[in-house]
Parts: structure tokens; C-alpha cells; sequence
């Protein structure tokens, strides 16, 4: 092959080799073979020496005019691929303002929330004012002002956490998280002269055994009504009026016999079951009885109305404590009450 020839074969290589070179390292490796201290085209410079006179003239004329081309072929290269890679990264980052906005996750009620609202809007309605009370309480409103002194039985009823107080409120029995909202009873009766019409939520704490109906920590509504010539019939009627708001008229709502030392007559009220309408005899939410039982209530005991210095010739009245998750198991069909505090969003997002 004549040097001519060879030269000219260079080229083609050395502009093949640029065209496929698509990124800075690529660049200089091309570099370094074609116009490098040992690339092609530096080769056929360095040889000129040896040729004759007349081929040294022609050949190193058109060598030097293709090292001059093939450098200024690598800058135009090399800004080709800088643009490139600009275009790249604008596209990439760009706001496209055509697109649908990401999806904003909607906030929603707990259903406990909903329940409460919906059982505290339905006694709104039939004149009770909502009130609160404490959640730490004194064992003298828990359970001496509720007719259950130190060793009577009914204290079984309500298994306790029990606080230390460092002895401070030995005199009032100790301290405790209180198991029921029944001692907003006492306090507000100690504080406030008939007619009385109140309804009080709130988190009550109890130490027991978790099961499917049953939480250690739940939350109650409780009710108050002391009024001349509230009678049995005023308690039936405001529960069976609030079971048809919370249920719906075709469920069955039984109200039987039960004792709290707080009431006289005590009943305890209960919803059919929705899980298995009594036909399952391992049934978790009935245990087979066909019956969940959503509320303790009774006439007030009068020697409580005596204690709190109501003439009790003239007063009367009715209390009520009922469990708000039992209540939202019954209106969402939900048959295991410890769903409601696993903070589970595929369960939360069904309400
Ligand atoms: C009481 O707590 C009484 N203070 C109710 C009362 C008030 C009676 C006023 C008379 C007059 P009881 O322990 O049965 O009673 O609880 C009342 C309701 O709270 C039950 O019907 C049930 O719906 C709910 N409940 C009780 N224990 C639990 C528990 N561990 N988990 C979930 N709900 C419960």
C-alpha cells in the first residue's frame, strides 16, 4: 500500500471512529489513537523523514491538512455531544403542565369518631348536653359514690388500673383510670341542682383480657336524667328512641334484668346479632346467644339522690352507660372490636 493510500485510510477510520464516539471518555480514547504521541496520523507525521524529497512534500501536505480537519472535526464533535446531553437534561426535568396532578389522599373520620358524633348529635336532639369529664379518677367517685365500698363484691364487675399517687390521695381511696363514666354522675349531681339532662363520652381503662368484644381501653357514653316523675317509662322510651336512630327499625332491641349497685331496677340492653342471628353457637360477637349487649342503665338508686341532698319525694331519674365500639360494631357489621385501634388503613379506608 502506497503511503497515499494509506493515509487515506486513516482517514476514514479516524471519521468512522469520531462519528461513533457518543460520550467524553469515548472522545479521548480517540484522541489519544489518531492524533495521540502514538496515534495513527502522529505515525505517518513521524515517518515523512524517511521518504524522498518529492513524496515527503505531497504526503506531508496532506497529512498536515487532515491532522488540521480531524482536530477540528473532535471540537465539532465534541460540542455536538455537549448540546446533546444539555437537550437530554432539560427534556428530563421539564414540568409537563398538560399531566393530571398526583392524587391527593382524602382525610376521613376513625369510625369511633363517626359513632361518637352520631350517638352524642342523636341525645342532642333529645335535649342532653354533652359534658366531660376526668379520665384519672378518685376511687371515692368510681366507686364509693356509686354505692360500691372497698370489699363489695360488684368491685369484680370492674377490673381496675390502679395509679400510684405516692400516698397523696389515700384519703379519697387512691387514684385510678377510671373504669366507667358513671362517676361523672356523681360529680355532676354534687354540683348541680334537677333538672339534670346530660350526656357524658369518654375513654374508660379496664384490666382485662382482650377478645373479640371486648377492649382494655373502650369508650362510653353515659346518661343522666334527674327530673320530677322520670319514671321506668322515660328510660325506655329515650333508649328504644335512640336504638331506632342508631339501627334502623328492623333491628331487635332486648332490654332485661341486670344489677348495678348504682341503679334500682338495673337493666342491661342488647342489639341482635348481626354476625350470626343467633345460629352459630361458637359465634365470636354473641357467643351463640344471638345477642350483643351494647348498655348497662337503671333507675338512679335513691340513696344517691339522698346523698346529694335532693329531695327525693320530688326527684327521680334514669342513668345509662353504653359501650360506643359495641355501637360501631352493630352499625358497620364489624365482628372484632380490637380492628378499631390496629391503625390498619385497609380497614380505616372503608369508612
Ligand atoms: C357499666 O360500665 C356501667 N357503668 C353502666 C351503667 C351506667 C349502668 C349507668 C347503669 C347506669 P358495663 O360494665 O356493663 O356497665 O359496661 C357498659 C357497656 O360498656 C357494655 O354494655 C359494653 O357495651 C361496654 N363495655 C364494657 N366492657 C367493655 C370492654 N371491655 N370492651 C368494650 N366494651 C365494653
Amino acid at each position: 500500500m502506497s503511503a497515499v493510500d494509506a493515509v487515506r485510510e486513516i482517514e476514514e477510520q479516524a471519521r468512522a471512529g469520531l462519528a461513533a464516539a457518543s460520550d467524553e471518555r469515548a472522545l479521548e480514547a480517540w484522541r489519544s489513537a489518531v492524533l495521540g504521541r502514538s496515534g495513527s496520523l502522529t505515525g505517518v507525521l513521524r515517518s515523512l523523514g524517511e521518504l524522498a524529497p518529492e513524496e515527503r512534500r505531497a504526503l506531508g501536505a496532506a497529512a498536515n491538512r487532515l491532522k488540521g480537519e480531524l482536530e477540528a472535526a473532535l471540537e465539532a464533535r465534541r460540542d455536538e455531544l455537549k448540546q446533546t446531553a444539555l437537550r437530554a437534561s432539560v427534556t428530563a426535568g421539564a414540568l409537563d403542565v398538560t399531566l393530571p396532578g398526583r392524587p391527593l389522599h382524602r382525610g376521613r373520620y376513625h369510625p369511633l369518631t363517626l359513632t361518637l358524633r352520631e350517638i352524642l348529635a342523636t341525645f342532642e336532639r333529645m335535649g342532653f348536653a354533652t359534658i366531660e369529664g376526668p379520665e384519672i379518677e378518685h376511687d371515692a367517685y368510681n366507686f364509693e359514690a356509686l354505692r360500691i365500698p372497698a370489699d363489695h363484691p360488684a368491685r369484680d364487675m370492674w377490673d381496675t388500673f390502679w395509679l400510684d399517687s405516692g400516698g397523696e390521695w389515700e384519703g379519697a381511696g387512691g387514684l385510678l383510670l377510671r373504669t366507667h363514666t358513671s362517676p361523672m354522675q356523681a360529680r355532676y349531681m354534687e354540683t348541680h341542682e334537677p333538672p339534670i339532662r346530660i350526656a357524658v363520652p369518654g375513654r374508660c381503662y379496664r384490666y382485662e383480657a382482650t377478645d373479640a368484644t371486648h377492649e382494655w381501653m373502650l369508650q362510653q357514653v353515659e346518661l343522666l336524667v334527674v327530673d320530677e316523675g322520670v319514671s321506668m317509662a322515660d328510660l325506655k322510651g329515650t333508649l328504644q328512641e335512640f336504638a331506632r336512630a342508631m339501627f334502623g327499625p328492623e333491628r331487635r332491641v332486648m332490654m332485661r334484668n341486670s344489677y348495678f349497685p348504682f341503679v334500682e331496677p338495673g337493666v342491661e340492653i342488647a342489639v341482635d346479632c348481626f354476625a350470626c342471628a343467633g345460629t352459630n353457637p361458637s359465634c365470636p360477637v354473641c357467643r351463640g346467644s344471638g345477642w350483643l349487649e351494647i348498655m348497662g342503665a337503671g333507675m338512679v338508686h335513691p340513696e344517691i339522690l339522698e346523698r346529694m341532698g335532693y329531695e327525693t319525694e320530688r326527684y327521680t331519674g334514669f342513668a345509662a352507660g353504653m359501650g360506643v365500639e359495641r355501637i360501631a360494631m352493630l352499625r358497620y357489621g364489624v365482628d372484632d372490636i380490637r380492628n378499631f385501634y390496629q391503625n390498619d388503613l385497609r380497614f380505616l379506608r372503608q369508612f
